[in-house]
């Protein structure tokens, strides 16, 4: 189709005409003028000027998509942490300071208005902020990649600390309305659920269902320094008009709207747990909800330009993220064969070439399985698929030389001790081409246990990607003056080249460059405290050692061995107040799941710990600990840059990768860290003398496991360590209420110490003191810290899309030219 007539602006983007744009768009989109516009109403007004120049690069985008008909990456993650939009948009537009003047030019601080922008926090924490920074790097590295989602109404909650404790607050980030979405009202698709099959010449249907709508909404993302940008499409539940009409003609109003409330509670919430997997109806609803819509949008699309699905795997590939929208494979098996009739075989082939499947978590616990019954009375339709896929897998294995029983149980998809129930990463692993981990530790454990049987089916299926993270949010936006710094070195390249860092290893020894590096972090700190100092009353020391542990609570990521270590450090500075100690912030900040009581003991153990140490008088700013709110992207934003020390302390063997690990390494954090997750990469890459490396590694964590592990023993032998263990368990950290901890030391010292806290306390404390000894050494510390920027080079997620894309997907980017 040709435009006729249609003429637009072509947008510049000078200081003054972005200052008229935004006149406009105050006047015309948000229908104030400058007399009555509130802070509110400016954010508004310049974020659609920024979206308009976004819009015309988007249209070329995706005309060139279609004329080059490369194949298309569709991205399936129940989670995007995105995060804000508006600094990140001006700087992939390169139009950031003719931004701020212009605001300037109409009275109007954008400092000021950047943190009125709420969160866009449609995830839980890793996993759902690789999603985002993976969709940055799609569209910077032009690979056409579409990210499908769920629209949440409600994001991750807003945590209050009151009195010590976590209190949850529900997060309505739509509340102002989103500048950055495009409601599509002309995109929807039914969603069924329920019903039953039957058998028609010769084809299954899926008769006497319920269903509701998947309403698109779409947000342009925006590639840095090309015209290259990709669209994330978010799924809305909308209640079927004709179904309510029918309850409305019944005279029963009331009943009616609440049938529609119901129906439309499938994109209200997310659910903001990341260390069980509930089970609930509500949850599946929504994993099935967004997929069936996906399956449904990409046949569409496919359809616009072929004729047959003769094509098919060679123009799509659907990327699994994590198990959550493993529904996609037997949805796309049912459209393709019950909807467009096409053979079973030659729609299973397409399915094994178009999947791949990444797993983001060991623990046991977050593994997701369906009870067998529930998916009966959702999705009786593809609760066959599966027993069919299951059933050719089986033989498959059989024809292998897989007969013994034992063997076949464990690996079949349907796990038939006790409930029955449907194992979702085997369903994953089947029907995908490629599965992979996220660090090579993690792709080794996975292999070596959780899926050793389908590795020995299927070894060519598994491979490693190591996580990355986008240079763009997490450095050259979250810390201005370091970036500043870098790009006086080596220039302002490594904004799309990340190993262009590698160049900053010259200036390691540097004294003048080392002073610089020093008062660039200074500033950091300096802005962070001014936001504690406003919360808490409290004043901090920029010239300390900021030491963090900024991540979710969970035990397996040992909080608690951190708490151990500043209770050490508070007691021996008590006994030897005149000794010159190293002055220490020590900040946590990370949310506990509503429904898990162990974590969110520990963030109250933090509080009152930090209460203790903080009006300590002896301790003075030798030692302070602060608990930082709601840590989000925006939070991280604030608190990474402003870090000396990044706790990485994981049981080894147990975190999969981390990406906080990698963003505090790239802001110039030195890491105390265990061999665990993507740790191990980064000590290869900044080296051994620049990283503190403390306790068991996997391997012995699991000898210990087997030779019997005894925490109690531990705690008997170590005076110190009983000291501090007997302090939580007597409430000297809690007089108001003795016993409030007594569970913490319990688990610690009778229940098992499953995460090993105790096995690794000495070496960790061990560790800290080394680092108490490198900090003072400023040259040294500061050599260390430039050379753990100059080493992240690899981390870029730019390197790891590269790696999806040309040994997963097998895509390459769209040609910008011509
Ligand atoms: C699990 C569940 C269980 C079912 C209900 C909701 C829910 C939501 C999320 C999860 C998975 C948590 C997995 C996760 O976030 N893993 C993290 O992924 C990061 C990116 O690969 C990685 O760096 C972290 O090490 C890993 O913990």
């Amino acid at each position: 189709m040709t435009a006729v007539g249609l003429e637009f602006d072509q947008l510049k983007s000078s200081a003054d005409a972005l200052r008229r744009s935004i006149s406009n768009r105050l006047m015309y989109g948000v229908g104030k003028d400058a007399v009555t516009a509130r802070p509110q109403d400016w954010l508004h007004a310049a974020a659609l000027a920024v979206r308009d120049r976004l819009v015309e690069r988007w249209m070329v985008t995706t005309r060139r998509q279609y004329d080059q008909d490369v194949k298309r990456v569709y991205y399936l993650s129940m989670e995007f942490l995105i995060g804000r939009t508006f600094s990140n948009a001006l700087l992939a537009l390169g139009i950031y300071e003719p931004m701020k003047a212009a605001l300037a030019g109409v009275g109007v601080d954008m400092e000021a208005l950047v943190d009125l922008e709420p969160d866009a926090a449609l995830g839980n924490g890793g996993l759902g902020r690789l999603a985002a920074c993976f969709l940055d790097s799609m569209a910077t590295l032009g690979i056409p990649g579409f990210g499908y989602g769920i629209r949440y109404d409600y994001g991750m909650f807003r945590q209050q600390i009151i009195n010590g404790e976590q209190v949850e607050a529900p997060d309505y980030w739509l509340r102002s309305g989103n500048p950055w979405e495009f409601p599509r009202p002309e995109v929807q698709y039914p969603v069924r659920f329920g019903g039953r099959t039957v058998q028609r010449d010769g084809h299954v249907e899926w008769i006497d269902t319920t269903h509701v709508n998947a309403m698109a909404y779409d947000t342009v993302i925006p590639g840095y320094a090309t015209s290259a940008t990709n669209t994330l499409r978010l799924w809305s539940a909308r209640a079927d008009e004709e179904l309510d009409l029918s309850a409305f003609n019944q005279g029963d109003y009331q009943r009616a709207v609440e049938a529609r409330n119901i129906s439309e509670d499938v994109s209200r919430l997310l659910y903001p747990d990341d260390s069980t997997m509930a089970g609930r109806e509500l949850r599946l609803r929504q994993e099935y909800f967004f997929v069936s819509a996906t399956m449904q949008d990409l046949i569409r699309r496919y359809l616009r330009t072929h004729s047959t699905f003769g094509r098919f795997s060679d123009k799509v590939a659907v990327h699994l993220n994590d198990t959550h929208p493993v529904l996609a494979i037997p949805e796309l098996l049912r459209l393709l064969v019950d909807v467009h009739h096409m053979p079973w075989d030659e729609a299973m082939g397409h399915i094994k070439r178009v999947f791949s499947y990444t797993n983001h978590t060991l623990m046991p616990e977050a593994l997701e399985t369906w009870d067998v019954e529930l998916l009966a009375r959702l999705l009786p339709r593809h609760l066959e698929i599966i027993f069919d896929i299951n059933a050719a897998f089986l033989r498959e294995a059989s024809d292998k030389g897989a007969h013994d029983l034992d063997f076949i149980r464990r690996i079949s998809l349907v796990d038939e001790y006790g409930q029955r129930r449907v194992r979702m990463a085997y369903l994953a692993i089947v029907a995908s081409h490629k599965v992979n981990g996220v660090s090579k530790l993690h792709s080794q454990l996975m292999t070596r246990d959780i899926f050793a049987d389908f590795a020995r089916l299927f070894p060519d299926r598994f491979t490693n990607v190591t996580n990355g993270i986008t240079p763009r949010r997490w450095l050259a936006q979250a810390s201005p003056s370091l970036a500043h710094l870098v790009d006086g070195a080596i220039g302002p390249n490594w904004r799309s080249d990340l190993f262009a860092l590698d160049g900053l290893r010259k200036f390691s020894g540097d004294a003048a460059f080392g002073a610089a590096f020093r008062a660039a972090k200074r500033e950091n700190k300096v802005r962070l405290i001014e936001r504690m100092t406003a919360r808490t009353g409290l004043a901090f020391n920029p010239d300390a050692l900021f030491d963090m542990q900024v991540k979710r609570i969970h035990e397996y990521k040992r909080q608690l061995l951190n708490v151990l270590h500043v209770i050490t450090r508070y007691n021996r500075i008590v006994l030897e107040p005149e000794r010159d100690w190293v002055p220490r912030v020590v900040l946590f900040a990370g949310k506990a799941a509503s429904a898990y009581r162990m974590a969110k003991t520990i963030i109250r153990l933090i509080n009152d710990v930090a209460d203790k140490i903080n009006h300590d008088p002896v301790v003075g700013d030798r030692l302070k600990v602060v608990f930082v709110p709601n840590y989000g992207v925006s939070v991280a934003e604030v608190v990474i840059p402003a870090a000396d020390l990044s706790e990485q302390i994981s049981t080894a063997g147990t975190e999969a990768s981390g990406t906080g690990n990698m963003k505090l390494a790239l802001n110039g954090a030195l890491t105390m860290g265990t061999l665990d997750g993507a740790n191990i990469e980064i000590c290869d890459a900044v080296g051994n003398d620049h990283i503190f490396i403390f306790g068991h590694t996997s391997d012995q964590v699991d000898a210990l496991r087997c030779s019997g592990y005894r925490p109690r023993q531990v705690y008997e032998e170590n005076v110190e360590l009983r000291t501090v263990l007997d302090q939580i368990r007597t409430g000297f950290f809690s007089p108001d209420d003795p016993a409030r901890y007594s569970d913490i030391f319990h688990t610690l010292v009778d229940w098992g110490d499953h995460y090993m806290v105790l096995a690794d306390y000495a070496a960790f404390v061990q560790a800290q003191e080394a680092a108490d000894e490198r900090f003072v050494d400023t040259p040294k510390w500061t050599a260390s810290a430039i050379l753990n920027v100059a080493g992240m080079g690899t981390f870029s997620s730019d390197r790891a899309i590269a790696e999806y894309a040309r040994d997963i997907w097998h895509t390459r980017p769209i040609e910008q030219v011509g």
